[in-house]
């Protein structure tokens, strides 16, 4: 087996300041919580913007500015840009990162969809919120499309290609695989792929064992199991866990992080993204599976390197 890509998702743009007080908002803060997730065995970090003011998400070129160069200097993971940014943005404002910054990865979200968090107002009264933004942005997910349509999935896929940098497929259901195949018999995308299983988001697949494994067979059928490395996001407590064990297991690469689950244990809160890194390093090690190195990440993921990004 290769081995391990453990990548870190610092903030996201749906883990609510009213979930968490440990949620990093600043651009500080979140350049802060991505290097103490590199130190500790983050290959690589997945990082969104937010509002300093709020901690809303935002697609704010000068706010990523802020963030991204901090992390680079500081450490060697591999920085992975959200193209996702958060929900409600234009499909223009979250490409802007791309030709912005040229990253050495930026995620590519496969298919419109109902992505939504609506259940989660009904654990909050309104005087627990921490900012006036979130009750409203948290319902109007009920009625929402994550809007990826093929047009976009071109236009996305396409920039990436002219600023070289390598799109990490997230599948949030089969279909979506479907769709990734499509592109590659389209010529739009270049084997081998980057693949992200996003499990357990209301919305798209659930994150058993089974749905995993489906996934899994699914790619291979579609794409051969030579012509992708592949990653599993489980969404919530246990199962950011659960199916890191099983991604450990299978050949697969994980990531953790407070974007997709703010436990370390049931019902307590994880202090911070190095915790929940250290976690996946400790089930890596009791599984017997080496955790890579940024550069070894590299490798693995034909990346084109830290100098050749634009930030
Ligand atoms: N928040 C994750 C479930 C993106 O940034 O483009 C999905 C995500 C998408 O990470
Ligand atoms: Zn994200």
């Amino acid at each position: 087996m290769e081995k391990l890509i453990i990548t870190c998702a610092i903030t996201g743009g749906v883990t609510m300041p009213v979930q968490t007080p440990y949620i990093p908002l600043t651009p500080e803060q979140i350049a802060d919580s991505a290097v103490g997730a590199a130190e500790a065995g983050a290959a690589s970090v997945h990082v969104h913007a937010r509002n300093p003011e709020n901690g809303k998400p935002t697609p704010d070129v000068e706010v990523y500015k802020k963030i991204l160069p901090s992390i680079r200097k500081r450490c060697n993971a591999v920085i992975c840009v959200t193209t996702g940014g958060g929900l409600g943005l234009s499909v223009e404002d979250r490409i802007k990162v791309v030709p912005t910054f040229k990253p050495e990865v930026a995620t590519f979200n496969q298919g419109s969809m109902n992505f939504s968090i609506h259940p989660l107002a009904r654990r909050y009264k309104d005087e627990d919120y921490r900012y006036s933004w979130e009750k409203d942005y948290i319902n109007m997910t009920k009625d929402i499309v994550f809007r990826n349509t093929f047009a976009d999935l071109e236009h996305f896929c396409k920039t990436m290609k002219a600023n070289d940098t390598k799109p990490e497929c997230e599948a949030y259901d089969v279909g979506h695989l479907y769709n990734v195949s499509f592109l590659v018999r389209d010529g739009i995308l270049e084997l081998p792929l980057w693949l992200q299983f996003v499990t357990g988001v209301l919305g798209g697949i659930g994150s058993a064992p089974q749905d995993i494994v489906y996934m899994k067979e699914t790619a291979d059928r579609l794409f051969g199991s030579d012509n992708y490395q592949w990653s599993v996001i489980g969404c919530g407590y246990p199962h950011q866990f659960n199916v890191a064990a099983l991604s450990i297991m299978m050949g697969g690469h994980i990531r953790v992080g407070l974007e997709d689950n703010i436990f370390i244990e049931r019902k307590v809160l994880a202090k911070s993204n190095a915790e929940l890194v250290e976690k996946a390093v400790r089930l890596a090690r009791e599984l017997g599976r080496e955790v890579a190195t940024p550069d070894e990440a590299r490798a693995i993921l034909g990346l084109k390197g830290k100098d050749k990004v634009n930030f």
